[in-house]
């Protein structure tokens, strides 16, 4: 069989947040990379439309194990990403079963296409806080027990536990990245950070009356996906595989989040903010805070961006998006 190319990484979800950081990150450092794309009628290139001469797409969905071990044999790469999942955590409450099949089933796929096609990839998970749900522990490490508390957890507790059987079933060279909330300009419009952000934008510039909210007391331990798809990285360059916790290690609640970013265009959030019983959970994670220690020592990971910085990084962006200054993506 021939050799997978030693600079080549194949991203699943390159058209998701994490996945335009990594294709940067990655063409930095010299790889070829690969993004794998799931058909559809309307073409979802927003976050890589500045990278796309750089990159090579193959079509391929998680759902469908062929596609996977065809992309592949086709393209060899030495390093396997897997960022695509049905990710939002609401929908997975109405979606289930399909949160299951990808999120969770998914993995195995991609793993089994792995060893069935070249066991020397390595391999990266894309696991979650959500995993520790209703937390065990405070703060959270690579040993608190999980207590998922919605089918997206439930479904990515799955897909961590079936990537380690899979390191130790075959001895594939294959972690897992527990990260934390992380956010960016490019994050998704139904998540609470952006939808806060572009609000708050879009309410300073008249174009929007009222910001509807579920749970404001919800703590997140939110960070800058761009300083954490760095520690993604850095996990398949080790020696041996393994399970880290990437966070911030503070917690801050979306009423927080909703003070700075409203505060920073001069506004009160109390005066636009009402709360939607729609967009409240049927069970909810109240509390994460992370304690990134063996990311930091094995890894040198360190995050760069602090949470008044991220916030008013995405308060601007929306700005500049709303008035036209930017195209698309920041
Ligand atoms: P995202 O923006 O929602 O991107 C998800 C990606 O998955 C998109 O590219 C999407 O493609 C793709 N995808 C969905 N279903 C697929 C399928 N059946 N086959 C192939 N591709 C499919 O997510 P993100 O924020 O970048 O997160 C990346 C990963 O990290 C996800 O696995 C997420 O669950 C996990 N994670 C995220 C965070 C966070 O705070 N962001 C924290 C912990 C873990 P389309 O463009 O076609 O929809
Ligand atoms: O909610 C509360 C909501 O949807 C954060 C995903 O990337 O991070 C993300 O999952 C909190 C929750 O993110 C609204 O109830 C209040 O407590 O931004 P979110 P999430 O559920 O934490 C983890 C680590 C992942 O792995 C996931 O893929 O905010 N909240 N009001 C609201 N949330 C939303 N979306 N919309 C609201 O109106």
């Amino acid at each position: 069989m021939a050799e997978h190319h030693p600079r080549r990484a194949l991203i699943t979800g390159i058209t998701g947040q994490d996945g335009s950081y990594l294709t940067e990150l990655l063409l930095d450092q010299g790889y070829e990379v690969v993004g794998l794309v799931r058909r559809s009628s309307t073409v979802s290139f927003e976050r890589i439309a500045h990278l796309q001469d750089q990159i090579t797409i193959v079509s391929g969905d998680l759902l469908d194990e062929a596609s996977l071990i065809e992309a592949l044999r086709l393209h060899r790469p030495a390093e396997v990403y897997n960022l695509a999942a049905q990710s939002f955590v609401q929908t997975s409450f109405g979606q289930p079963v399909l949160t299951g099949e990808t999120t969770a089933l998914g993995v195995t796929r991609l793993l089994d296409a792995i060893r069935i096609v070249d066991p020397s990839i390595r391999f990266y998970q894309a696991s979650s806080s959500e995993m520790f749900g209703k937390v065990q522990e405070v703060p959270q490490t690579e040993t608190t027990p999980f207590y998922p508390r919605s089918p997206y957890g439930v479904a990515k507790v799955y897909g961590h536990w079936i990537t380690v059987n899979y390191r130790e079933s075959y001895g594939l060279h294959a972690s897992s990245g527990i990260l934390f909330n992380h956010e960016s300009p490019r994050r998704g419009l139904e998540f609470v950070s952006r939808k806060i952000s572009h609000a708050a934008a879009a309410i300073s510039l008249g174009r929007q009356h009222e910001l509807r909210l579920g749970n404001l007391d919800a703590k997140r331990d939110w960070g800058f996906a761009g300083d954490y798809v760095r520690a993604m990285w850095l996990m398949l360059q080790q020696d041996e595989p393994g399970d880290y916790v990437v966070c911030t290690g503070e917690t801050h609640s979306v009423r927080e989040f909703c003070e700075l970013a409203f505060a920073h265009l001069g506004m009160d959030y109390g005066d636009y903010v009402v709360i939607d019983e729609a967009f409240i959970r049927p069970a909810e994670v109240d509390l994460l805070v992370g304690d990134a220690s063996r990311a930091a020592s094995d890894l040198g990971w360190h995050r760069d961006v602090g949470f008044q910085e991220l916030v008013a990084t995405m308060v601007d962006a929306d700005l500049d998006l709303l008035q036209g200054k930017l195209k698309g993506i920041s």
